[in-house]
């Protein structure tokens, strides 16, 4: 099971709609088939490990990080697949949350005679699938939020110098915690001080995010990296109803896709934003920033992870905070967040954090 998570972990920012899934068939101790849920979510990881498998899957037990599904779909059910292969067993950690199959998989299989395992390293699968079970459950995609700041949580001197922070280690890693996301999400404020591409490179060949900017008047420059390349890799532009027709109209040429969103307290609604987000298919959402966008999501309690990285250097009151006011006057009225991972990147630490 903890290679079948590991080859849906693989596939983590590539598969949305769907949920990143691994499979592992195994026959008298011996691996005879593996398969991941493909980019863009099909084929499903089931027919794929069994195809490898050929004949030999018959009798085999399966290990799958989700139950296999019921439904007839734009594929048939996995579950009718494995009953077909002849197979043993299945093990999976954990349902499905989707309700076209929520329990359905489990059931088929156990009605033609399969032995079904459940709760098999049930946690990390839940992990894994939190943003699918999200979107499901609650309708919105999981949010990573994302800081990198001076030892002192400043992300710019006073004049707005900021490149680099953090060195070229740091960044790297950015680009794969991108690419392990459905979506990289940024303030109007950050598209127009940094310009910012916002896509994965020096990760090979991975589906990329769809770069997702709110504004709620659409306040970033059409001279933008983001409008010149938005052909290629999608731009979607949450904003509210008084943005300018001229101005949607001018993005729309290049390519973007609008998102109007619910304006509350003269901001997009972080709730009604993700929630559209979750409508568009999202499952995990990647903000780098800034500063305001990052606050409201806060205070929203909104944020599921948040992934630091702190350099060896000292800015002072007058750099900028990487985090917006967020009128907090009691720390028990703080989201606070529990510590997951602690890693030395190049000079920088990298700290992840998850909602308590
Ligand atoms: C599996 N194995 O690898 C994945 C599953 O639209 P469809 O037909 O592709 O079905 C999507 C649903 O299938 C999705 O909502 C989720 O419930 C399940 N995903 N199931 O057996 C897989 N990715
Ligand atoms: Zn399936």
């Amino acid at each position: 099971m903890a290679h079948a998570l590991r080859l849906g972990r693989r596939r983590m920012g590539q598969c949305w709609p769907n949920p990143a899934v691994g499979c592992v068939i195994v026959k008298d101790g011996r691996v005879i088939g593996r398969g991941a849920t493909a980019p863009g979510g099909r084929p499903h990881a089931e027919p794929q490990a069994l195809a490898q498998a050929g004949a030999a899957a018959r009798g085999a037990t399966v290990y799958v990080t989700l139950e296999p599904c019921a439904h007839h779909g734009k594929t048939p059910p996995c579950a009718e697949a494995l009953v077909k292969a002849g197979v043993a067993r299945v093990v999976a950690p954990l349902a499905d949350s989707d309700p076209r199959v929520s329990g359905k998989g489990f059931e088929h299989l156990r009605r033609h005679g399969i032995e079904v395992t459940t709760g098999v390293l049930a946690e990390e699968a839940a992990r894994d699938h939190a943003g699918f079970f999200l979107k499901v459950g609650e309708g919105r995609p999981l949010v990573t939020l994302k800081l990198a700041n001076s030892f002192d949580g400043r992300i710019a001197t006073a004049t707005g110098e900021s490149q680099w922070i953090t060195g070229p280690e740091a960044r790297r890693v950015v680009h794969g915690l991108r690419a392990a996301h459905d979506a990289v999400m940024v303030g109007a404020g950050t598209a127009r001080s940094d310009d910012p591409a916002l896509t994965v490179r020096g990760w090979g060949e991975v589906r990329q995010p769809v770069r997702v900017v709110v504004s709620r008047l659409i306040d970033v420059p059409l001279m933008s990296k983001l409008a010149s390349t938005a052909r290629q890799v999608p731009v979607w532009l949450a904003h509210g109803s008084d943005a300018a027709p001229a101005t949607r109209k001018a993005w729309q040429s290049c390519g973007a896709k609008l998102i109007p969103c619910e304006i509350r307290a003269g901001r997009v609604d972080p709730h009604g934003l993700l929630r559209e987000l979750g409508e568009q298919g999202l499952t995990r959402v990647f903000c780098e920033g800034g500063g305001q966008l990052a606050a409201s999501l806060l205070s929203a309690d909104l944020v599921d992870e948040l992934v630091g990285f702190t350099a060896g250097l000292a800015l002072g009151a007058e750099g900028r905070p990487g985090i917006g006011a967020m009128g907090v006057d009691r720390l028990s009225e703080a989201p606070r967040f529990v510590l997951d991972e602690v890693r030395a990147v190049g000079p920088d630490v990298m700290h992840r954090w998850r909602r308590a």
